[in-house]
C-alpha cells in the first residue's frame, strides 16, 4: 500500500467504499490521517466498519466540519448529470474534492531520490489491453512493474515502488477528470469514441477529461493515437514543433507524414519511424493474443510506450509474441469441431463491437443487453462478415429491427444464444460474443456476462 502524504493529523472524508474507496481509506490511515467513511449502500459501510474505520453520514448537515478534503469513487457523479448530494455539499462548503488517483500522484515516490516511472493509459477503447501489454512487455524484459487503476486494482493498493520500477495505470475519464494531481512520465491516449457522455456533459467534456492526463503534468513523452481528429488535435498541442519527439503519434489507418516519431500498423505490420527513417518493424499477424486491427492499435501504443522507456524493438517484438490476451477481450475460449468461440464481453459499446466484428471472418454474432443510445444502427457498414446475429437481453427486439442486412434470431438469454449458434455454426466460423450493449439488464457486470458465455461454451459437447 502507498501511504498518502499530507494527511497526517487530518480528517479526510471518503465517499464510496468499493475497490477504490476502501483502498483510499486504508492508505489515508497509513499516512497518519483519519478516514471518515460513507457509502450509500449498507454493504459498503459494513466493509469499512469491519476494518475499524469511522463511519460518518456525509449527507447530514455539518458533516464537513473539520474535514480537510473529500475523496470520492469514480462511479459516483461529481459534476454531470448532477453531482451526488454529498459532493455538492463539499463543494458548497469549499472542501476540495479529489480521488484515489490524485492521492496516488501526490504520494508516489515522495521523499525518494529516484522515484519510479509512471505510465498512464487513457482512451475510449483498448486501454486495458494496452496497459496489460505494456506491463507484460516490461515484465518479460525483467523490469519490476505493477499494474493498477481502472483495470481492477485500486492504485493505492500497489506496493510502494522503488527507483527504476515502473507503474502502469489504466485511467478512465471519470478518474482523470477529478484527480487533483496527474503527473505521469509517459501518457498514452489510445483513441476516442462516444462513451459515458452523460457523465461529462457531452463529447467535449469527455475529451477534456481525458486530455487532462496530458495538460496537467506535462509528461516527458506522449503516445497519441491520431486516427480521430481529437488525437490529431492533442498531438498538435503537445508538440513544440515539427519533428519534436516528445510526442509519438500512432495510427492503424495510414503512414504518418512528417519528421516526427511515429508508430503505424497497416495490414498487420507494425513499423516505427523516426526522422523519416524506419527504425523498427514487427509482423503482428501471427500473434494469437492480438487479433484484429483494434488490437494492432493497442500493440502500437504499447510498443511506443515501451520504446519511450528505452526498450529495443527486438525485445518488444519478442515480448508481444507471448501475450495471451485479456479475459473478455477478443478472448479465444474454446475451439469445437473447427468452430472458434471468442469472448469479447468488454465490447459494451458500438465502437468496440464494430472492431471485434472486423477482426474475424464468418461470424455468428451474439449481441444485445442494455443497448446504448442509437442501438446498433451504426454497425451496418461492418456487418459483412456476419453470417447471423443471435440477440439477447433488453434490447434484443430493438437490435433486430435495426439489423436489416443480416439474418437475426431473438434468443433472449445467453444460454439459448450459445446453444443456437453452436448448433448452426460450421467449421471455419467464429461464434463471437460482442454485445454492443451494457450487461446490467441480465448480469452485475461485463465480467460475469463473459464468464457465463465461457461456461456455456465449455459445457458444449
Ligand atoms: N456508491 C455510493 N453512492 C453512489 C454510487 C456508488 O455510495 O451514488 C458506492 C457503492 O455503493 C459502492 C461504491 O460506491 O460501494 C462503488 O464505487 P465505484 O462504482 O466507483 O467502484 P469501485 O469498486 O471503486 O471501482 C472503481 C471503478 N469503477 C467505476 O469506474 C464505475 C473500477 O472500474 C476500477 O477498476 C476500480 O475503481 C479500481 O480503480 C470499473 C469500471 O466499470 C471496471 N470502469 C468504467 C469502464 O471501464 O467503463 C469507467
Amino acid at each position: 500500500m502507498i501511504p498518502v502524504v499530507g494527511v497526517e493529523g487530518r480528517s479526510v472524508a471518503v465517499l464510496g467504499l468499493g475497490r477504490s474507496g476502501l483502498s483510499a481509506a486504508r492508505a489515508i490511515r497509513a499516512g497518519g490521517g483519519t478516514a471518515l467513511c460513507w457509502d450509500d449502500g449498507e454493504e459498503g459501510r459494513a466493509r469499512a466498519a469491519a476494518e475499524g474505520f469511522d463511519l460518518r453520514d456525509l449527507a447530514r448537515g455539518g458533516a464537513f466540519a473539520g474535514v480537510s478534503e473529500l475523496v470520492v469513487s469514480p462511479g459516483i457523479p461529481h459534476l454531470y448529470p448532477r453531482p451526488h448530494a454529498v459532493i455538492s455539499a463539499a463543494l458548497a462548503s469549499g472542501v476540495p474534492v479529489d480521488n484515489d488517483i490524485g492521492l496516488f500522484f501526490r504520494s508516489v515516490g515522495a521523499g525518494q531520490n529516484g522515484p519510479p516511472r509512471v505510465v498512464a493509459v487513457t482512451g475510449s477503447n483498448g486501454k486495458s489491453t494496452t496497459s496489460a501489454l505494456i506491463a507484460h512487455i516490461l515484465g518479460v524484459e525483467g523490469r519490476r512493474v505493477q499494474l493498477a487503476g481502472n483495470i481492477g486494482r485500486g492504485v493505492l493498493d500497489l506496493d510502494p515502488p522503488g527507483e527504476g520500477d515502473v507503474v502502469v495505470l489504466e485511467l478512465s475519464s471519470y478518474q482523470t477528470e477529478l484527480a487533483r494531481a496527474l503527473t505521469p512520465d509517459v501518457a498514452v491516449f489510445t483513441n476516442l469514441s462516444a462513451d459515458h457522455l452523460d457523465r461529462h456533459g457531452g463529447m467535449g467534456g469527455y475529451f477534456a477529461a481525458k486530455r487532462r492526463l496530458f495538460s496537467e503534468g506535462g509528461p516527458d513523452r506522449a503516445v497519441i493515437g491520431v486516427d480521430e481528429v481529437e488525437g490529431q488535435f492533442l498531438a498538435g498541442q503537445m508538440m513544440e514543433g515539427l519533428g519534436d519527439d516528445r510526442v509519438i503519434r500512432v495510427s492503424v489507418e495510414r503512414k504518418l507524414p512528417g519528421a516526427g516519431w511515429t508508430v503505424v500498423a497497416r495490414k498487420g505490420f507494425l513499423s516505427e519511424w523516426r526522422k523519416g527513417r524506419q527504425v523498427g518493424a514487427i509482423d503482428l499477424r501471427p500473434i494469437a493474443g492480438l487479433p484484429g486491427s483494434h488490437n494492432h492499435q493497442n500493440a502500437c501504443a504499447a510498443y511506443a510506450a515501451t520504446r519511450a522507456l528505452g526498450l529495443s524493438p527486438k525485445a518488444i517484438g519478442a515480448a508481444l509474441a507471448s501475450f495471451a490476451g485479456l479475459p473478455h477481450r477478443s478472448q479465444l475460449v474454446a475451439e469445437r469441431a473447427g468452430v472458434r468461440y471468442v469472448n469479447d464481453s468488454k465490447a459494451t459499446n458500438v465502437d468496440a463491437a464494430g472492431k471485434a466484428l472486423q477482426a474475424f471472418e464468418k461470424i455468428r454474432w451474439i449481441a444485445g443487453g442494455l443497448g446504448k443510445e442509437g442501438g446498433v444502427a451504426a454497425l451496418e457498414p461492418v456487418l459483412g462478415s456476419v453470417v447471423k446475429a443471435y440477440l439477447i437481453g433488453h434490447s434484443a427486439r430493438e437490435f433486430a429491427v435495426q439489423l436489416t442486412s443480416v439474418p437475426v434470431e431473438i434468443c433472449e438469454t445467453m444460454e439459448v444464444a450459445v446453444a443456437r449458434a453452436a448448433e448452426e455454426a460450421e467449421a471455419g466460423e467464429v461464434v463471437l460474443l460482442a454485445p454492443a450493449a451494457a450487461s446490467f439488464d441480465q448480469y452485475p457486470d461485463f465480467e460475469r456476462r463473459g464468464e457465463d458465455f465461457t461456461r456455456l461454451v465449455r459445457a458444449l459437447t
